[in-house]
């Protein structure tokens, strides 16, 4: 049976606060701060553990070996210390998965296999070093060719960003749905990560009918607030849109053309008077996970799965109570811990990658399960460090014991291939 899996990253053991992602308010706020990677990792699972305990399936990917010394080899940086480069090749990045692939599940696709292509992320240098890994990954989790086809990276001048700027919509998700791709256009304050022609791409690969296809822009002036993907300002679960009233250029448009391709379509369009765009991407609100969650727990209500950061969040807090009085689509709001992530502009939904599969087709070594929540938990406790500070990022002592880290993970697991 098809089913919506979330495949979140297992935060790794190098996550610092580096800096890198120009655009990226809340990365650029926290720079040069120490971080807690033990910490990180440990809240990552206990969101894992939460959406699991509502009935979800759920999967996980290991992070990215890391310090890249290939990178820092290919760059002739491995004899002489370069922080900007070292950074780069210690960043954790790989744990925001909403940027590993762009998913077309099988109901969509003309040869009605689940397809993926792995996101070249090459605007920012320290995420255009991630897809080999990412693809590598992918290769196993996904390797059973009857139900999956895995895609290469899209040449690298169209940059793209994965799953983080598409959304899915139908009436539900083993339904042939309609796919909504969302690019930014060049030349304002932020890098517009994704490119239009990196989409149109992806679809043709996916082998995607064009009239379920709908292509829109980004507006320019979310990116220029700090909205670098569109799930910053917008998430879609099946029939219903959740999105702000400024995410879009042409919102009229693209509404019009999700009610024309999608029977029941609900859009709940959060007005700037109650929200301002700089609260919602503040506050994180819209990179939260909407769940349908299942009929024999609460009755296949939908559910926004939000960071504790727009619940807190005080005129945030008070759309969301008047949202949860009201009578529209979406039934629960549940606040989930993951600050060390969203410090770097990481909340619920860019921790996980949606695939509309049969659990049984994939490999079960990246399927959670009550147990494997256990044993992910105490490698983390034995192996990650507590901080890294700015400064750390390099060091010998370090590089010994992050090293180790991931070895343990990858010896846990069973995934010692992915060394
Ligand atoms: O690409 N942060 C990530 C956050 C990605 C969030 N993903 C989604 N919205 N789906 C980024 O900007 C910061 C790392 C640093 O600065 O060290 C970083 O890469």
């Amino acid at each position: 049976m098809l089913r919506e899996i979330n495949f979140d990253g297992i935060v790794g053991p190098t996550h610092n606060y580096a800096g890198l992602s120009l655009g990226n308010l809340a990365a650029t706020r926290h720079a040069g701060n120490t971080a807690f990677p033990r910490e990180a990792a440990l809240q990552g699972i206990a969101k894992m553990r939460h959406n699991m305990g509502l009935g979800l399936a759920q999967g996980f990917f290991l992070p990215l070996p890391r310090p890249n010394m290939a990178f820092l080899d290919d760059m002739a940086a491995s004899g002489d210390f370069d922080p900007a480069l070292t950074a780069m090749a210690w960043s954790a990045s790989s744990m925001w998965t909403a940027n590993a692939a762009t998913v077309s599940p099988a109901p969509d696709t003309a040869d009605g296999r689940c397809h993926l292509t792995v996101a070249n992320l090459v605007t920012m240098p320290h995420r255009s070093i991630e897809w080999p890994g990412t693809l590598r990954q992918l290769r196993t989790a996904f390797a059973d060719e009857a139900h999956f086809a895995v895609h290469g990276p899209v040449p690298p001048t169209f940059g793209d960003e994965g799953a983080a700027n598409h959304m899915r919509m139908g009436a539900s998700h083993d339904d042939a749905c309609t796919e909504i791709f969302i690019y930014g256009r060049p030349g304002g304050r932020f890098p517009a990560r994704q490119h239009e022609q990196a989409f149109r791409a992806i679809a043709r690969r996916h082998g995607l009918d064009p009239a379920r296809c709908i292509f829109a822009e980004q507006a320019p002036e979310a990116i220029a607030a700090g909205a670098f993907h569109n799930d910053v300002v917008a998430v879609a679960n099946e029939n219903v849109l959740f999105c702000h009233e400024q995410a879009f250029a042409d919102p009229a448009a693209l509404y019009a053309a999700i009610r024309d391709q999608v029977t029941g379509a609900q859009i709940v369009e959060v007005p700037a008077a109650a929200v301002s765009l700089e609260d919602a991407i503040s506050s994180y609100l819209f990179n939260a996970q909407l769940l349908t969650l299942p009929a024999e727990n609460s009755g296949g209500v939908q559910a926004l799965i939000v960071p504790t950061e727009s619940w807190e969040h005080p005129k945030v807090r008070a759309f969301l109570d008047d949202m949860l009085a009201g009578n529209g689509p979406i039934r629960k709001v549940l606040p989930v811990d993951v600050r060390q992530s969203m410090a770097n502009g990481g909340g619920p939904a860019c921790l996980r990658l949606r695939v509309v599969a049969d659990p049984a087709t994939v490999d079960p070594r990246f399927l959670l399960t009550g147990e494997k929540a256990d044993l992910l938990e105490s490698v983390i406790a034995e192996h990650w460090p507590e901080t890294i500070a700015p400064a750390e990022i390099g060091s010998d002592e370090l590089t010994v014991r992050v090293i180790a880290a991931h070895k343990a993970l990858r010896n846990a697991t069973g995934l010692n291939e992915l060394g």
